[in-house]
């Protein structure tokens, strides 16, 4: 008897006790090993037919509904999967031009007027109530913030 065919076996069967789950067959190796939640988050992996776009940061997933002023651990902004990078604040400062003038504060990006790329700095401020003919503002009430994306 030869003892080939029984020792082949038993190396093919040691990845059994592997912490992970198979997706699909990876062809002529056997089948793929995939670890399906690896920053458990909840999501699936893209990579093993999941939604989690980014399983190496459990801040990325498809439910994320906040924003974020650091990249993710993948790179960019895009912390729900969907392709874009949302930023979280897009408003510039506005002042009233009514007769009346500014009667409500505003907010927004200023000094100049732009909305800044996501993870950068930029000015922020807003408009005061005025003194009857014209703004005031804008006046930088937190001098400087960082735009946040998701
Ligand atoms: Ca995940
Ligand atoms: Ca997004």
């Amino acid at each position: 008897m030869r003892p080939y065919p029984l020792l082949l076996l038993a190396l093919l069967a040691c990845s059994d006790d592997e912490p992970a789950t198979t997706a699909g067959s990876g062809g002529a190796g056997g089948d793929l090993i995939c670890f399906a939640d690896l920053d458990g988050d909840g999501y699936i992996a893209e990579s093993c037919g999941g939604t989690d776009t980014c399983d190496d940061d459990e801040r990325v997933h498809p439910e994320q509904e906040g924003y974020f002023e650091t990249e993710s651990a993948c790179g960019g902004y895009d912390f729900n999967g969907d392709g874009f990078e949302e930023a979280q604040w897009t408003a510039a400062v506005e002042c009233d031009s009514s007769p009346n003038g500014c009667e409500t504060v505003v907010e927004g990006w200023s000094f100049p007027d732009i909305v800044p790329k996501c993870g950068t700095e930029h000015y922020w401020g807003c408009t005061t109530a005025d003194n009857g003919t014209s703004c005031q503002g804008p006046i930088s009430t937190t001098p400087k913030r960082v735009q946040r994306c998701r």
